[in-house]
């Protein structure tokens, strides 16, 4: 007999977007250019030429949609802040109307029950930044610093839980190793420093949170995926520890440990001096913090190359792909938990993204039928369930997403599809899908069906 697998008692309920994703407005009302207005209006950078321009136009909609999050019943809701919103130029003056849109959408939050959760930075860094070193500058750690000390003032009679960096090893990753996000960059010397000044502004901005807002909550948000050896070998288990100290221990432990792992540079090739660790660097990144909130949405297999290399294989840990191509295996959700669990001890943890994408069309009955969607939140979330029960302390769940919005490299294709709410983008309609009745019904009752 099927029984409700229960949730902690004040479990938090969620749905994640993020500013340049779902904003739109990308020139209104003082809004400075960022990195990514500078790489989607670049002939060839995404999939299908389009941009955050309009995007799900949520600038103007923002009532719609709060209301959509108060039919879902969901207590709280993750966004991000689009740093040139309030600081045109990232430095200097401050554009009064942007902290104004963030304060009306925090307020109508508050108003509903729904508890928000900000993000400081969600990749779209200031284009005035960038061209002045950006990432690559160590300035940046003040350049950061000062626009958090702006929104704590604004924001901190109103908002508890702040989250300094979205995915940390994503937007370094992704922006200047392999270059296919903004800004573009391909270079591994680059790459690890940018990782040292994002680490250093997240512990600056921390500092400064403490100092302003002593009852506040402050995390990061690192992307993890559960990693396997592909054979018990041991040469592929070496590969898949190599594999998590790439995409997960070099930005944990710094911050929970207050070390980079033991050969991280030279494993990358590069000389530890290239870096720019100063004295002191490492004490300002592993502050201690209250949360950790991780982005969830795959596992892989990892192996030996034929030297010994690092190789993800094709096969897959779970027997299906999303229409991104990426693995589902709903165990490895709770593996991951356990994992960060065990080597960094039993701290809070926010899930604060996890979802798959799907073509969702709308059918002729009117409504957005997507039950691969449901099928993969319904495993995902009892893997969590058993996680919690396995002893880790999840404190709340965001889906993402709230809206089909712009997927970065892949624009608006059908395939990156990601919301619980259709958006048809000619027309700015929202529908509910299925698996937004689905999430509802889960936080009715505050827990899951086994
Ligand atoms: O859309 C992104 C989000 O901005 C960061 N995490 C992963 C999502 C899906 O790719």
């Amino acid at each position: 007999m099927s029984k409700l697998l229960q949730f902690p008692k004040g479990f938090v309920w969620g749905t994640a977007t993020s500013a340049y994703q779902i904003e739109g407005a990308w020139n209104k009302d003082g809004r400075g250019e960022s990195i990514w207005d500078r790489f989607s209006h670049t002939p060839g950078r995404i999939a299908d030429g389009s941009n955050g321009d309009t995007a799900c136009d949520h600038y103007h909609r923002w009532p719609e949609d709060l209301a959509i999050m108060q039919e879902l019943g969901t207590n709280a809701y993750r966004f991000s802040i689009a740093w040139p919103r309030i600081l045109p130029e990232g430095r200097g003056s401050i554009n009064e109307k942007g902290l104004d849109f963030y304060k009306q959408l925090v307020d109508g939050l508050l108003e509903k029950g729904i508890e928000p959760f900000p993000t400081l930075y969600h990749w779209d860094l200031p284009l005035a930044l960038h061209d002045a070193g950006g990432w690559v500058n160590r300035r940046i750690v003040d350049w950061f610093g000062d626009y958090a000390e702006i929104v704590f003032k604004a924001l901190g009679d109103r908002v508890t839980s702040w989250s300094t960096i979205n995915e940390p090893n994503m937007c370094t990753f992704l922006g200047y190793d392999l270059g296919i996000h903004a800004p573009g960059v391909r270079d591994r010397a680059t790459f690890v420093r940018t990782v040292h000044h994002v680490l250093l502004a997240h512990g600056e901005a921390v500092r400064r949170g403490r100092m302003l807002l002593p009852k506040a909550r402050f995390g990061i948000v690192p992307a993890i995926g559960a990693i396997y050896p592909a054979t018990e070998s041991q040469a592929d288990q070496d590969a898949a520890e190599q594999a998590w100290a790439f995409t997960t221990w070099l930005y944990l432990d710094p911050i929970f440990r207050g070390q980079y792992p033991k050969g991280i540079f030279e494993a990358f090739q590069i000389q530890e001096e290239t870096v720019g660790i100063l004295k002191g660097d490492l004490e300002r990144i592993n502050i201690p913090l209250d949360f950790l909130g991780v982005t969830h949405y795959y596992s892989d297999y990892v192996k030996a190359g034929i030297e010994g290399e690092l190789e993800y294989t094709d096969e897959s840990p779970g027997s299906s792909k999303n229409a991104l191509g990426w693995n589902i295996y709903p165990d490895g959700f709770r593996d991951m938990l356990l994992t960060i669990t065990k080597r960094y001890g039993r701290l809070p943890i926010y899930v604060m993204e996890n979802g798959t994408p799907h073509p969702d069309e709308i059918s002729s009955d009117g409504f957005v039928h997507d039950p691969e969607r449901t099928a993969y939140l319904r495993e995902y979330i009892r893997s969590m369930q058993r996680a919690i029960m396995d002893g880790v302390d999840v404190r709340g769940y965001f889906i993402w997403s709230l809206l089909d919005n712009f997927e970065w490299s892949e624009g608006y294709r059908d395939k990156a599809r990601f919301g619980l709410v259709h958006v048809d983008f000619a027309t700015q309609k929202r529908t509910i899908k299925d698996s937004g009745r689905f999430y509802s019904e889960i936080i009715g009752q505050n827990g899951i069906m086994d």
